[in-house]
């Protein structure tokens, strides 16, 4: 049987050829049909090669094959060179080109701390809390002084605090505040109980940083003031709390913990989402992550506002806002929230 010799050198420069002279999408496509379309040239060669003796088969298979990527990307090359000229002449003109798609814009989110910060606020407003909220650059006064914590005082250096060089009010300096408590001074000072406040808030500490300690982190301030208030509302409370943001199954640990303004004090922790109890790196060890600390307001404090301690009692509480999120979402180190990495960020 003769088969009729293949030449794929002509069909190479006259496909070469015809390409380079297609001036439009229309030439291109009609191009594209007659040298690589299903019935077009090339293929109509790939196809015949079955009938040639195999050491020619390979040969020719090869060149083919090599041939066809070549004008693949040769067309692709000469698609783009055509949209490029059509831009140009579009921009000439001034003329715009409504046909072409347009660029996706980004569509932006809110940061996974702020997202969990409105599903917390959302549970205690839920309790009857409102919000409220205070100022980042804060005075001694209300920070330590009015929170029972006098200067020279070690409870300052539990919040090793990040002072404002030359900055200062009424004579005193002032500090980017190292908790959400000055609040409750501050707003006890002009309203009388009953109250509920729920007060979300940035505060600052010259931190040495690991995976569950930033130097700039989130914290909501609860304080609640009114007749008969015990330590089973504070428990109570925030043990919904805990229920309603990680479900029945996970642990709650209450210890005693020292703060100047409460009495008694409490710190609330979590079993560790990671190690499940048993420690880790990111609960350094413990296997409970510490989430708040809390108590029941130092009766001090409520006559120095002006309130009868004999008649009114409160409880507050301080609640890290990044380690509420790391436990939600199981995010092993706290210092992604902040590296601005959209990687990170993006899974939220
Ligand atoms: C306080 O800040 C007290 N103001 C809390 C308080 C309020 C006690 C009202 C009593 C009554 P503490 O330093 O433990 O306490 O911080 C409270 C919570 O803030 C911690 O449990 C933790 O969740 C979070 N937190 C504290 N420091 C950091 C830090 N460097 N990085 C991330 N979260 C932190």
């Amino acid at each position: 049987m003769s088969t009729k010799p293949v030449d794929l050198h002509e069909l190479a420069s006259s496909a070469r050829e015809e390409l380079a002279d297609a001036g439009d999408e229309a030439a291109l496509e009609k191009w594209r049909i007659a040298y690589l379309g299903r019935k077009g040239r090339l293929p109509l060669v790939l196809r015949g090669l079955g009938e040639l003796p195999l050491e020619e088969r390979r040969r020719l298979g090869g060149e083919a094959n090599q041939l066809r990527q070549e004008l693949e990307s040769a067309l692709e090359a000469k698609r783009e060179e055509l949209k490029q000229q059509r831009h140009t002449a579009a921009e000439e003109t001034g003329r715009l080109d409504v046909t072409l798609p347009g660029r996706p814009k980004r569509v932006g989110r809110l940061h996974p701390v702020t997202q969990t910060m409105r599903e917390m606020l959302e549970i205690f407003v839920s309790m009857g809390f409102s919000v409220i909220e205070g100022p980042e650059v804060e005075t001694e006064y209300y920070n330590f002084t009015a929170l029972r914590i006098p200067e020279d005082h070690p409870a300052r250096d539990m919040q090793d605090t990040l002072w404002l060089e030359g900055a200062e009010k009424d004579g005193a300096p002032l500090l980017l505040r190292t908790h959400t408590s000055p609040n409750q001074a501050r707003f006890m000072e002009q309203h009388q109980p009953p109250i509920r406040i729920a007060v979300p808030g940035r505060c600052y500490r010259h931190e040495a940083t690991d995976a569950s300690r930033e130097w700039m982190f989130t914290q909501i301030e609860l304080l609640a003031v009114d007749e008969g208030i015990s330590m089973a509302d504070l428990k109570g409370t925030l043990f919904e709390f805990a229920k309603r943001m990680f479900g029945q199954e996970r642990r709650v640990r209450f210890r005693c913990d020292y703060f100047p303004f409460v009495e008694p004090g409490v710190d609330m922790a979590i079993d560790c989402f990671l190690c499940g109890g048993d420690g880790c790196r990111t609960c350094r060890g413990e296997g409970w992550i510490e989430v708040l600390g809390a108590g029941m307001v130092h009766p001090e404090i409520l006559s120095n506002m002006g309130y009868d301690a004999d008649r009114y009692t409160g409880f507050a509480a301080g609640v890290g806002v990044e380690r509420i999120c790391m436990l939600r979402h199981g995010i092993e180190d706290i210092r992604a929230f902040y590296a601005n990495d959209l990687r990170f960020l993006e899974q939220f």
